[in-house]
C-alpha cells in the first residue's frame, strides 16, 4: 500500500559565527552535493528546496562580556532562520535545516515552536550545548543555544545584543539528549539540577540503543503525542565515521546506532523538523573523509523520512510479469 509522501522543506543555514573554525558555512552546499535532494525524492518525498538564507555579518559585532563571539551576527541570522522555519512548518512541510553550526538551533527551534508550542526536542550530540554566556569557556555560541531556549534558565541568562527577538520556548521536561560524552562542569550541573533527561554514550553502552529510544519516547510522548524536533549534531557519531566536524570526540555513535535512532523517530510519525549541523568540509583529512561525513549526514536525514535497512518505504506496487 502506498504511504502518503512526506512534503519536506529544505532551508540552508550557512551559519558559522557560532564557533571559531571556517568552513561550516559550506555545510548546506556539501549536503546537497552528497545527493540529499535526490535521495529524498527517491523515497517519494515532495522536496521543496528553499535555498540558502543570506546571512550577513553585522558590522562592529564586538565580544559580549569580553568573551562571547559575534552575538549580533548570530542573533540576526537565527532570527531570519526562525521566520523561515516557522513559514515552512505553517505551509504544512516537515522542515529540514541544513547547517551551519549548532547555534542555528536558536532559530530553528524557536520558529518551529511558533507553530507547535508543545513540541519535544531530541538532541543528538556529543555535547550538551547548554552553557550560558556566563559559564562558557570557549565563548562560542554553538555551545550555548539550549540555555537561551529553556524557560527554567532565564534568570541565569543575560540579554545579549541581537537576541531581543528570542523568547524561551522549552521546558526542561521537553528535551532528551542522546550521545553525550563531553560536558563542561556547568553543563553537568544544569542537567542534574533541572532534571533534564539524557542518555550518554555510557548509558547507550549499558542499556543498548533500543531501550534508550523506548525511554526517550516514554519521556517525551508518554502522556500524549506531540511534534518532534530532532536536532542532530554530526559529531554525535564516532570521529572515525564523521571526521569532517569542528569538535570531534572519541567514542561516539556507531553507524547502526545512528540509523536506529532515526528509524525509530520516523516510526513515531511525529517528526516535524530536523537540524543537521556541524558538517565542515574544510576539516576532513581528505576529500574522501569529507564525502564520507556528508554521506552519513544524508543517510541520517533520509532515514528520518522513511529510508529503512530492510528496503525502502518507497512505492513498489507490482512485480513485472513475463509476457
Ligand atoms: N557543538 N562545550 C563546548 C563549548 O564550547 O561550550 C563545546 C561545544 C560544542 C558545540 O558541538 O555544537
Ligand atoms: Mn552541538
Ligand atoms: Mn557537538
Ligand atoms: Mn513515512
Amino acid at each position: 500500500p502506498r504511504r502518503r509522501a512526506h512534503s519536506v522543506a529544505l532551508v540552508g543555514a550557512p551559519l558559522s559565527r557560532g564557533q571559531k573554525r571556517g568552513g561550516v558555512d559550506h555545510g548546506p552546499a556539501t549536503l546537497r552535493a552528497a545527493g540529499l535532494v535526490e535521495r529524498l525524492a527517491g523515497l517519494g518525498c515532495q522536496v521543496h528546496d528553499f535555498g540558502d538564507l543570506n546571512f550577513t555579518q553585522v558590522p562592529n559585532d564586538e565580544l559580549y562580556n569580553n568573551l562571547v563571539l559575534y552575538p549580533r551576527s548570530v542573533g540576526l541570522a537565527t532570527q531570519m532562520l526562525a521566520d523561515a522555519v516557522s513559514r515552512a512548518v505553517a505551509a504544512g512541510h516537515r522542515c529540514v535545516t541544513l547547517g551551519g553550526d549548532h547555534s542555528l538551533a536558536l532559530g530553528s527551534v524557536s520558529g518551529h515552536a511558533r507553530q507547535h508550542p508543545h513540541l519535544g526536542v531530541i538532541w543528538v550530540d556529543a555535547h550538551a550545548d547548554i552553557n550560558t554566556p556566563l559559564t562558557t569557556q570557549s565563548g562560542s555560541l554553538h555551545g550555548q543555544p539550549l540555555s537561551f531556549l529553556l524557560r527554567e534558565l532565564q534568570d541565569k541568562v543575560p540579554q545579549l545584543p541581537g537576541f531581543s527577538w528570542l523568547k524561551p520556548c522549552l521546558s526542561a521536561s521537553d528535551i532528551v539528549y542522546i550521545g553525550l560524552r563531553d560536558l563542561d562542569p556547568a553543563e553537568h550541573y544544569i542537567l542534574k539540577n533541572f532534571d533534564i533527561q539524557y542518555f550518554s554514550m555510557r548509558d547507550i553502552d549499558r542499556l543498548g540503543i533500543r531501550k534508550v529510544m523506548e525511554r526517550t519516547f516514554e519521556r517525551l510522548m508518554g502522556r500524549r503525542q506531540r511534534p518532534i524536533h530532532l536536532s542532530f549534531d554530526i559529531d554525535a557519531f564516532d570521529p572515525s565515521l564523521a571526521p569532517a566536524t569542528g569538535t570531534p570526540v572519541l567514542g561516539g555513535l556507531t553507524y547502526r546506532e545512528g540509523m536506529y535512532i532515526t528509524e525509530e523517530i520516523h516510526s513515531t510519525g511525529m517528526l516535524s523538523a530536523v537540524d543537521m549541523v556541524e558538517v565542515n568540509p574544510l576539516l576532513g583529512a581528505s576529500q574522501e573523509a569529507v564525502k564520507a561525513t556528508a554521506r552519513l549526514a544524508v543517510d541520517v536525514i533520509a532515514t528520518c523520512f522513511g529510508q529503512t535497512r530492510e528496503g525502502a518505504h518507497t512505492t513498489f506496487d507490482e512485480l513485472p510479469t513475463p509476457s
